[in-house]
């Protein structure tokens, strides 16, 4: 790493290059459990149940109030529900703007949703098989910041391919015929990330990851929200229509704009 980092920096660039992942305590928490209590009450509405006491105790348990054929639905209700808050957006990004100005810049724009995830246990019809975003049209200088509303391990997590591995399984993936195939054959090298309550996680969704199911007793609420630099390269996700601008800086904004007048001698 070049010396212009300070020694945090540096020290985080090199985990999330060497690891392909970061996981932090939230750095604003209040914005973390403001979200969830959102969530929770949303949940409660669709199941004409208000949530009693801990919140991730009510999320935890869904699985006992609604079943697999209803569990869009659900998720649906709730990604509704928490996108139409105009404050959601700043919140999710206040728990992590320090880890994400460190490995992405502090220009940035956002993804215009923030997605949810419900896997319920045993539920097959919410798993994510294995794949790298990047494969279907983001762009290769994006990263998700992927926030858990439980806590979340083992199977009720994600997992992401290691980067050394990961070249492995990219390189060899023709051979290997399909994704799925990749995924047996690699099931071992790939890492089940643990990730309590209170925490973020930011990761190169260039490497494969995706999720199995769920064999916990537990229902695993998560979220995941794109992040990048704002004048890097853009893929089939648009500035604009996916992405949003959330930290121009003046200096772009006026390069943006900026035209160079013509027919004029400049001595
Ligand atoms: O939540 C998961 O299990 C996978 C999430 C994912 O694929 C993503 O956020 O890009
Ligand atoms: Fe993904």
């Amino acid at each position: 790493m070049s010396g212009f980092w300070n020694e945090a920096e540096a020290k985080l660039a090199e985990q999330f290059l060497r690891d392909g992942y970061v996981i932090q305590a939230a750095d604003d928490p209040s914005s973390l459990d403001r979200i969830q209590t959102l969530i929770a009450d949303l949940a409660g509405d669709f199941l004409g149940e208000p949530p009693s006491g801990d919140c991730r105790v009510f999320l935890d348990h869904v699985h006992q109030k609604v079943t697999a054929d209803r569990v869009n639905d659900l998720r649906l209700h709730v990604i509704q529900g928490m996108n139409s808050q105009a404050w959601l957006r700043h919140a999710y990004f206040t728990t992590a703007r320090r880890t994400i100005e460190t490995i992405v810049g502090n220009e940035l724009c956002m993804q215009r949703r923030v997605n949810l995830s419900v896997q319920l246990p045993g539920d097959e019809s919410s798993v994510l098989a294995s794949h790298a975003d990047v494969w279907s049209g983001d762009s290769p200088f994006e990263v998700v910041l992927w926030i858990p509303l439980v806590d979340c391990a083992g199977t009720k997590s994600m997992f992401l391919a290691p980067p050394a591995i990961d070249a492995e399984i990219q390189a060899r993936l023709a051979s290997h015929g399909s994704v799925e195939r990749a995924f047996s054959h690699y099931q071992d090298q790939v890492r089940f990330l643990d990730i309590p309550y209170g925490h973020v996680l930011l990761f190169n969704q260039n490497l494969m990851h995706g999720n199995r199911l769920n064999t916990t007793g537990e229902t695993r609420w998560s979220m995941n929200c794109r992040f990048k630099s704002i004048m890097s390269p853009y893929a089939d996700k648009k500035l604009g229509e996916f992405f949003e601008p959330i930290t121009l800086r003046p200096a772009t904004r006026l390069g943006m704009t900026y035209r160079l007048p013509e027919g004029f001698d400049e001595e």
